[in-house]
């Protein structure tokens, strides 16, 4: 299991003034919704009046795919103000940490659910073991467990180092997904890699013996032992192609900043928090950091306090490169940016390797 060691109490993360919500990438938007298709179609097909519970669902941007086919539903969301956001849609949230005791009362209210999903939450609840027995207990029988979360081996593959960071307790591989639930009688049947937040795997636990195991499983396995994810050397590696990718970084800034040239950062990601931190960037390598999400705008980043604006000074006034710290919304954002790009802007990247790009 690759975890951090330090954990901060999840209520001093989780609570009214929440920072990130889901529904702003406009990819991940339609990811969520092909996601609750997937469990409409595989799981919920031909089942009468079905229940499904979200795990940390954020601002309702999955469950509303099921509140319009009117399908039952509950979102577990303890940040109260993303919650109020899904709340104010119509779809039904309670602001709690998910645990057994929590899990028993929602079956006393509603009944055991049909399909229980979590997108980039189990990677952030230290009680693992705690969650694990929580989804036994309201899981129907032929229930299924659908989590997605960044992917270990993508991460080492990747050297993107920046998915390390308070929330992000685990970073999951099929190997330590497979034994962390087995402890609490779930199995894990499928394993399937998904394209979001720079590389992820969707794991579908059920109780065990009630499904067929995909071969996927056992291919992935066996890849993340061709990979050596379960040997220390290869975090050896890791941590030295961390320690390249950061000299590299910043050379990169130091020459721009020698020529004059004005650098700001794109998306004021909590991966960012990382990067800025261990590279020791300050607000004299990077003037401000753009972003769209308003409760973000006119604070200071974590640690070197450099200002975030809204994207509207972005736009306004192009600087001359952009460090790109949403890197896994690349696509979206070079779609976008045309107008940067047609003023003579170029892309500062670190993932997976540092370069200047048009
Ligand atoms: P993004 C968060 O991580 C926190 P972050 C959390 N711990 C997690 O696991 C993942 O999400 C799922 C902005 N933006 O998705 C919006 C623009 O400004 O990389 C966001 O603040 N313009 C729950 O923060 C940030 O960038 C744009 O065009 O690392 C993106 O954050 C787009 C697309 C985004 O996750």
């Amino acid at each position: 299991m690759f975890q951090i060691v330090e954990q901060p109490d999840p209520a001093r993360m989780f609570h009214d003034q929440y920072a990130f919500y889901s529904s702003t990438s406009r990819n991940m938007q339609a990811h969520f919704e092909q996601f609750a298709g997937s469990v409409m179609n595989d799981v919920l097909a031909g089942l009468l009046n079905p229940f499904v519970v979200e795990l940390g669902s954020n601002d309702g941007t999955m469950l509303r795919h099921f509140h319009k086919r009117g399908i039952r539903h509950l979102g577990v969301e303890p940040s109260q103000n993303v919650a109020d956001v899904a709340r104010g849609n119509g779809i039904n949230t309670i602001s709690k940490f998910f645990n057994e005791s929590l899990a028993q009362e929602i079956v006393a209210d509603n009944g055991p659910a049909d399909a229980i999903m979590a997108a980039n939450v189990m990677c952030h609840i230290p009680d693992l073991p705690g969650v694990a027995a929580g989804v036994r207990r309201l899981l129907k029988p032929d229930g299924v467990f659908i989590f997605e979360d960044p992917y270990l081996g993508d991460m080492v593959a990747k050297t993107s180092y920046d998915q390390i960071y308070d929330e992000h307790v685990f970073i999951f591989s099929v190997n330590s997904v497979t034994r962390a639930f087995a402890m609490h009688g779930l199995e894990l049947v499928d394993a399937i890699q998904q394209v979001t937040h720079g590389g992820s795997m969707r794991y579908v636990l059920a109780p065990k013996g009630s499904r067929a195991v995909s071969s996927r499983v056992a291919e992935q396995l066996a890849k993340e032992r061709e990979q050596g994810l379960d040997r220390a050397e290869t975090y050896l590696r890791f941590k030295q192609n961390c320690e390249t990718s950061r000299t590299l970084l910043v050379q990169t800034l130091d020459a721009l900043s020698n020529k004059g040239k004005r650098v700001a950062g794109y998306g004021a990601t909590s991966k960012s928090t990382t990067v800025i931190n261990y590279c020791g960037i300050t607000p004299a390598d990077i003037a401000y950091i753009s972003d769209t999400t308003p409760i973000k705008q006119h604070k200071l980043s974590p640690g070197a306090h450099i200002p975030v604006k809204p994207y509207s000074e972005f736009a306004r006034d192009y600087p001359d490169y952009a460090l790109l710290f949403a890197w896994n919304h690349a696509n979206e954002i070079r779609e976008k940016e045309t107008g940067f790009i047609a003023a003579g802007g170029n892309w500062i990247v670190y993932v997976p390797e540092v370069k200047i790009v048009p």
